[in-house]
């Protein structure tokens, strides 16, 4: 008998590549997607269709949707990935950030008692890094203690203790993976990793001028979302319900990915100035690139701006994946931070080419003027 998956944020990044491993591993996969005016569903368009994928609409901060639909899947594991998942949009938008990534964790906890389907069903619950904000230690492993430095991660603490205290008092398998940043091709375009391989890519083909970050300094721990999406799966086979760290245990600054993405897309940067000042300057190009119109060795191609400061940063990230490794047996390297960098970048050339020739199609045609 084939499993059956829920999945909420199925339309995100984690949640169109768990789509395909659980569908891969032969799950009866449903979605919950969100009513908007117009659908964003580009991560997951290629599975629509296909006869062991099944989308709803729901809401996570609708309770009743939520208890209909897992009464009607009857689901033997749900994925709780549906958030707001932006660290600094939930400074402008906290009460929408608690409501789904904190209450919404107790919806799906509760529409799964209210169903009578606790001992059948194993939940388990997108946790974060974030949650150890203000680091207290380096590196971070299960027994950290937790510093939550944002109204996300404040809202993801709630997310993680009342996971633990459902464990506890009603005895259900729902366990929390502790995550750390983890991107792809398909990460949301305002995350600062794929914010900077898209610019990157256009800058290197004359389609932007200039890229603007913000904190430059803090470190990260980046692993591949589709590397990371196995372990969810892993947390949920364990014997016990328990919660582990999921990361590389490899370090990078911002700075450093933006040097390395560059260096994909054909332009070696070089770094002058200090904080708010800080430039990053082209210092060579790609024979390809000396030789056509656009960017030119001394323009300045990175530059700070303070639109992009957090009102609280979290800036030393460094998990300890040693209890991954040795329960799951998971390999946190799979996809080292080169090839990780590497990989986005070719992604992004590839669509700014299209892009382009979209663009050029249009205006031959009068589509855009
Ligand atoms: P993402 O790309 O931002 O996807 C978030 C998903 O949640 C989207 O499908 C979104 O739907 C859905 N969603 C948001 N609000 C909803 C609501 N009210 N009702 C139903 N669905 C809603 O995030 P991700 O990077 O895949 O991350 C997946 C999960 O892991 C999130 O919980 C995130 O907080 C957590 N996490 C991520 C990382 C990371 O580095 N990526 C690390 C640790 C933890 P729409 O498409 O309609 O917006
Ligand atoms: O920021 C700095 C920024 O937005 C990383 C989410 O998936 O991972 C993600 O949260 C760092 C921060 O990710 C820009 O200040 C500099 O220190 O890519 P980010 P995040 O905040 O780490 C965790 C684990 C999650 O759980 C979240 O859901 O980069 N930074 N300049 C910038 N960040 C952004 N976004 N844009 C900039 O221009």
């Amino acid at each position: 008998m084939s499993k059956t998956a829920l999945i909420t944020g199925v339309t995100g990044q984690d949640g169109s590549y768990l789509s395909e491993f659980l569908l891969a591993k032969g799950y009866e996969v449903h979605g919950i997607i969100r009513r908007s005016s117009v659908d964003f569903r580009e991560r997951i368009a290629h599975l629509e269709g296909t006869p062991h994928f099944h989308l709803h609409y729901a809401d996570m901060s609708d309770s009743m949707s939520l208890v209909k639909l897992v009464g009607k899947v009857q689901p033997d594991e749900i994925y709780n990935l549906a958030a707001q998942s932006h660290v600094q949009v939930s400074f402008d938008a906290p009460e929408f950030t608690a409501d789904v990534d904190a209450v919404g964790v107790l919806r799906i906890l509760e529409a799964v008692r209210t169903n009578h389907l606790e001992a059948k069903c194993r939940i388990y619950q997108a946790s974060t890094s974030e949650l150890y904000g203000k680091v207290e230690d380096v590196p971070q492993s299960e027994t950290t203690p937790f510093h939550p430095y944002s109204p996300y991660a404040v809202a993801k603490l709630y997310g993680y203790w009342i996971i633990k205290e459902y464990r506890e008092a009603y005895n259900m398998f729902c366990c929390s993976g502790i995550l750390f940043n983890h991107e792809s091709e398909r990460r949301g375009e305002t995350f600062v990793t794929r914010k900077i391989t898209l610019a990157a890519a256009r800058i290197a083909q004359g389609m932007q001028d200039c890229l603007y970050l913000g904190n430059l300094d803090s470190l990260r721990d980046w692993g591949y979302a589709r590397d990371y999406v196995e372990c969810m799966w892993l947390i949920l086979q364990h014997e016990t319900p328990e919660d582990f760290v999921i990361a590389t245990g490899v370090q990078h600054s911002v700075r450093e990915f933006a040097t390395l993405a560059f260096h994909h897309a054909g332009i070696e940067l070089r770094w002058e100035g200090k904080g708010i000042d800080e430039k990053g300057i082209v210092n060579n190009l790609t024979p390809a690139l000396s030789e056509r119109e656009g960017v030119k060795v001394g323009d300045v191609v990175v530059a700070v701006s303070p639109d992009f400061y957090r009102p609280t940063d979290v800036v030393n990230l460094l998990g300890d994946p040693t209890k991954a490794k040795r329960e799951l047996g998971w390999n946190p390297q799979s996809t080292s931070f080169e090839q990780l960098v590497e990989l986005m970048v070719k992604h992004d050339m590839q669509k700014v080419t299209r892009e382009h020739f979209n663009l050029a199609e249009y205006l031959e045609k009068g589509i855009v003027k």
